[in-house]
């Protein structure tokens, strides 16, 4: 496979000057006529014309009228053309019926849809399928389907077709096409400067009930972002469509977004509050790119984090403004460290801004996505509010239909604050996760921090220069008063010193506060410090994070010597919980314990080798203790976390059912599943439902519950994702394998289907000791289904491997093991380019 660098780029030959394309819809023969205006571009000096197209039957082409014979390669093709100015022509046939990878023009349940980013738009016609060339389409679809859609304005229809028409230059990657039996959940907005646009929301007959969440989350995001950024929509239209066969979440298509069914269908019968909170999102996420993304798109698909990870901090700071920011800013940090940490630690680490790959899908990683947010969310920080809002409208004005680099975003900021970002860039070049040391002195009144950072290497880059890191601190006086406010350090040198003067005792700091950096914090500290900051600190991140690491400290010490569950973790927590000023979502998180994966990453950072089922015991046996301990707690919070009033998936009922259901998982310890049997039976919401259900297997009691829920929900193809998920998440770690098996044996588990394959083999790699099984049987059934769809659908599979990267944490036999699997898919005929460079990377 051919490997693509950063440092290669150079702009096409050609500019495009409009777009024409026709499609006749047949299943298995669509034609695609493409008309292209092309020019040379004064900027580029190699006129190669070199058009992408893969997997296309050329029919003809012509260059200004004549026929012409390109040369064609399984790549794209090469034409001689004329010197000036010309019109290419060409016709391809395509059989999008067969299109299993869901890349490109495919089918999912009898209707026609695209997926263009990354680079499938080569996979309809032939094209510069690349971001820095952008054009305006337009766009005409035959076919006898009631609904069809493209980007941009219907412009005219007639007897079997309909034209759109997308005044806005945009690069392929954000075409797109839909063709079905849809019906649509209609609404209006009328923008800040008084322009009205339709709102469709699309969805398969029989989901109309499941529209009104996503349409009013639609509708907040475009006021939130006039208001806010000071964005406005800008065409007549804006559409939105649910398909059940998608690669990932959703895709910010000009005017015509398309989602997983999973990502925007919501009712409170079938989604839970955290299925709403998400689709609420991702809503936002996609709406977003319409200018992030899409006016101002990337110049090459290594600056994918100019638009993925501003886009992503806009939709984190959307949710917090309308739910809890504290909340959000701890369940982002709990999804960093769960999700990009591992990455940034292990074979896959990679910078923010990768300079090469084989496959680009491979690269919409955590990294790209949530450190990429992470890095904007510091840059903020270090500019301040003010300077961050002037710059972004600078960064609106100056590259408004352009294709831009990371230079271009951080030059704006350069340009309004006069910074020199030099030393900040690292952040998008170097891979790994910042290591920060503390010492601190007391002397007379003054006390001084010493942060010491350091970045462990990653593959390609066996040294790090120091970043610079925004450290938020605080101090706090013996009393649990607040001496300092938090005040942003900033970490330039390797090691640097910082003094506070003037304090009457030994402050208690708190550092990090709002986790101002995605880096790990190394300090040494006490039990009883940890338990101070609990009880006081008043940055409620850290307050929870002082938690977190009392429970980290306990479970480790649990784990590597065999000590009891610390008292002061327990009596912490309580106090915590007794606070009903505290919002009721926060205190669920309170209680919530390390994941079992990040115990193993910590151990094995410490020199240890992690054990799973020991880890596994740990936990067991500290959330037994915590029932107990709680007892006489549990009920009040049980009657507190109750909801009377109509169902509402806001921020407080579903704080409220967040504590509710984490009580409801303690009392299961002890009441043995009697009270999650009566929640289960007058549950009447999925959040309830759910929650209720999985206590009840977790009792080892939920067989007769599985059986009915199986029943009330089977015609529900993304409840019973659900269904098919919590059992393989829930299950013992002996039983995990057996169990998943058993489920790919169902009826229902359509393993072509992305969401259906993910709810069985990704849970099954989220069971921590289930997966990591000493038997090695979790390791070779995920082999076995990996193997079975990468020739179907190369982009899941390579994404599934992901679960392998952590290997080289765990002993030698499970190496061995995890090894023997890895050179097992390696070794496979024909495997895609998508999954021989995740399995070579991984195993290194
Ligand atoms: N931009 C798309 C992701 C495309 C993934 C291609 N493999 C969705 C998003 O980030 O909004
Ligand atoms: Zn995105």
């Amino acid at each position: 496979p051919t490997t693509v660098y950063l440092k290669d780029y150079t702009p096409f030959g050609y500019l495009v000057d409009s777009v024409s394309l026709t499609f006749d819809l047949v299943p298995n023969a669509t034609r695609v006529t493409a008309r292209i205006a092309f020019r040379p571009n004064p900027e580029a000096q190699d006129r190669t014309f070199f058009l992408h197209g893969e997997g296309l039957k050329l029919i003809g082409a012509q260059i200004d009228g004549q026929d012409v014979k390109p040369e064609l390669t399984d790549q794209g093709l090469t034409c001689d053309v004329p010197d000036g100015p010309f019109l290419w022509e060409s016709e391809v046939e395509i059989d999008p019926a067969n299109n299993t990878a869901l890349e490109g023009l495919y089918m999912s349940n009898g209707m026609y849809c695209t997926q263009c980013e990354a680079e499938g738009f080569r996979k309809i016609t032939f094209y510069p399928d690349r971001p820095d060339v952008m054009s305006t389409f337009t766009v005409r679809i035959y076919g006898d389907l009631p609904v069809m859609l493209s980007n941009g304005n219907p412009s005219d229809s007639g007897d079997g077709w309909v034209e759109w028409t997308d005044p806005w230059p945009k690069p392929a990657y954000l075409f797109a096409l839909v063709a079905g039996d849809l019906v649509a959940h209609s609404d209006r907005f009328t923008t800040a400067s008084g322009q009205e646009v339709d709102l469709n929301l699309w969805v398969r007959p029989g989901d109309e009930h499941k529209c009104a969440f996503g349409m009013e989350a639609l509708k907040k995001s475009m006021r939130w972002d006039e208001e806010v950024y000071g964005r406005e929509y800008d065409l007549d239209v804006f559409n939105i469509v649910a398909v059940d066969d998608f690669n990932m979440g959703a895709m910010e298509n000009k005017g015509l977004n398309i989602f997983n069914s999973a990502a925007v269908l919501a009712s409170p019968d079938t989604s839970t509050d955290g299925n709403f909170e998400r689709i609420e999102a991702i809503i936002a996420h996609e709406y977003f790119h319409n200018w992030t993304g899409n006016r101002i798109t990337c110049r090459d698909w290594f600056q994918l984090c100019l638009k993925e990870g501003l886009t992503v901090f806009r939709d984190s700071q959307f949710t917090s403004d309308l739910r809890s920011a504290p909340v959000k800013r701890i369940s982002d940090v709990i999804d960093l460290r769960a999700r990009q940490f591992p990455e940034d630690n292990g074979p896959l680490a990679h910078p923010v801004r990768p300079e090469s790959f084989q496959e680009i899908n491979n690269f919409y990683t955590a990294t790209v996505y949530e450190k990429g947010a992470e890095v904007i969310g510091m840059l903020k920080r270090l500019v301040g509010d003010a300077a961050y809002a002037e710059a972004l409208d600078l960064y609106f004005a100056r590259h408004d239909g352009q294709a831009c680099t990371i230079e271009d975003w951080l030059k704006v900021f350069e340009d309004v604050t006069g910074r020199d970002l030099a030393q900040f860039k690292r952040w998008y070049s170097q891979a790994g996760t910042p290591r920060v040391a503390v010492e601190e002195r007391w002397a007379e009144g003054t006390y001084t921090l010493t942060l010491t950072q350091s970045t462990p290497p990653t593959p390609d880059q066996p040294d790090k220069a120091p970043q610079v890191i925004p450290v938020a601190v605080g101090l706090l006086g013996p009393n649990g008063d607040e001496v300092r406010e938090t005040q942003l350090l900033e970490l330039t040198e390797e090691r640097q010193s910082f003094t506070f003067e003037g304090l009457a005792a030994k402050p208690v700091p708190s550092i990090l506060r709002g986790f101002s950096a995605p880096v790990i914090l190394d300090r040494e500290t006490t039990t009883e410090e940890r338990a101070f900051l609990l009880a006081h600190d008043t940055d409620p991140f850290n307050r929870w994070e002082a938690g977190r690491a009392l429970a980290q400290h306990t479970l480790l010490d649990m784990i590597v010597n065999g000590t009891p569950p610390e008292p002061a973790y327990l009596d912490g927590i309580q106090s915590v919980l007794r606070d009903e000023a505290l919002d009721p979502a926060y205190r669920a998180l309170m209680l919530g314990l390390p994941g079992q994966s990040e115990l193993a990453a910590t151990l094995h950072e410490r020199g240890h080798t992690p054990d799973p089922m020991a880890i596994w015991q740990a936990v067991e046996t500290l959330r037994q203790t915590m029932a107990e301990h709680l007892q006489d707690l549990l009920p009040r919070l049980h009657a507190e976390a109750q909801v009377d009033a109509p169902y509402r998936p806001d921020a407080e009922q579903s704080g409220k059912r967040a504590l509710g259901s984490a009580v409801l998982g303690l009392i299961n310890r002890i009441d043995g599943g009697v009270l999650a049997a009566e929640e289960y039976g007058k549950a009447d919401n999925m959040t309830l439902q759910l929650s209720a259900l999985g206590a009840l297997i977790r009792a080892g009691k939920g067989a007769g519950q599985l059986a009915a829920f199986y029943d009330q929900w089977k015609d529900d193809r993304l409840v019973i994702d659900k269904w098919f998920g919590l059992q393989v998440s829930l299950a013992e770690p002996a039983d995990t394998v057996k169990v998943a098996v058993h489920l790919t044996r169902h009826d229902d588990f359509n393993w072509k289907n992305p969401n259906r394959f993910r709810a069985v083999l990704g849970a099954l790699a989220m069971n921590h000791a289930g997966f990591h099984h000493e038997s090695g049987a979790g390791y070779s059934l995920l082999a076995d289904w990996l193997l079975r769809l990468d020739p179907v659908n190369p982009q899941t599979t390579a994404r599934m491997c992901a679960p392998f990267q952590t290997w080289k944490r765990y002993d030698a036999k499970r190496q061995e093991m995890i090894a023997e699997q890895l050179d097992r898919i390696a070794a496979a005929p024909g495997l895609s380019r998508d999954t021989t460079e995740m399995i070579s990377r991984i195993r290194g």
